[in-house]
């Protein structure tokens, strides 16, 4: 009997003990569970922004830009045959010329370049040493449809780079002989 009676006390206090902790358990679970969350939301945050950071003041030159990178000035070229069997680029859809309008972005500056085809035909761009044929040098890894995927018919595409160099450059159609019909414009890298 003395031993039941104590096996009932120890049952007793064991649920006593329990209670007592239950709560508390409990809650700091909840708070566990919440450092955990936040925690791991601001790891996602910081973690690209200091990668942000040391790439945009870093800008390896002819590097591509990793696409977290948050442009500094974008430019949305418009693209589209014109008559006469020429070829151009816009700044805007009506206002196509063959060539392509002149561009200037300031050096270091995260560009995105945005194209737009307004045409009958495949087009990309790509920012250039000189405007070739096939084949141009690309700078910058500024490319959007290259040769063998261009950007087809009413379609778009765009690439985030560092123009990390000052110079003047180009941008060109990379498909092979839109060039030489008028798909190019300077593109200036000022100091
Ligand atoms: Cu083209």
């Amino acid at each position: 009997m003395a031993g039941e009676a104590h096996g009932a006390s120890l049952k007793e206090r064991l649920w006593l003990i329990a209670e007592k902790y239950y709560i508390p358990a409990t809650i700091l679970a909840a708070l566990a569970i919440w450092l955990g969350v936040i925690g791991a939301f601001l790891f996602d945050l910081q973690v690209p922004q200091a990668g942000q950071e040391g790439a945009a003041l870093g800008g390896v030159p002819g590097g591509a830009a990793p696409a977290q990178l948050q442009p500094d000035v974008t430019i949305v070229l418009y693209a589209d045959e014109l008559p006469g069997g020429r070829f151009g680029f816009g700044l805007s859809p009506d206002n196509i010329t063959s060539p392509g309008p002149e561009i200037r972005v300031k050096a270091g500056q995260v560009v995105e370049l945005r194209l737009v085809n307004l045409g009958n035909l495949r087009h990309g761009v790509a920012i250039v040493q000189s405007v070739e044929k096939t084949n141009p040098v690309v700078l910058f890894n500024a490319i959007v449809g290259p040769p063998n995927n261009p950007i087809p018919p009413g379609g778009e595409g765009s690439v985030i780079f560092v123009a990390s160099q000052p110079g003047e450059y180009y941008y060109q159609c990379p498909v092979p002989n839109h060039g030489p019909k008028g798909m190019w414009g300077v593109f200036i890298v000022e100091p």
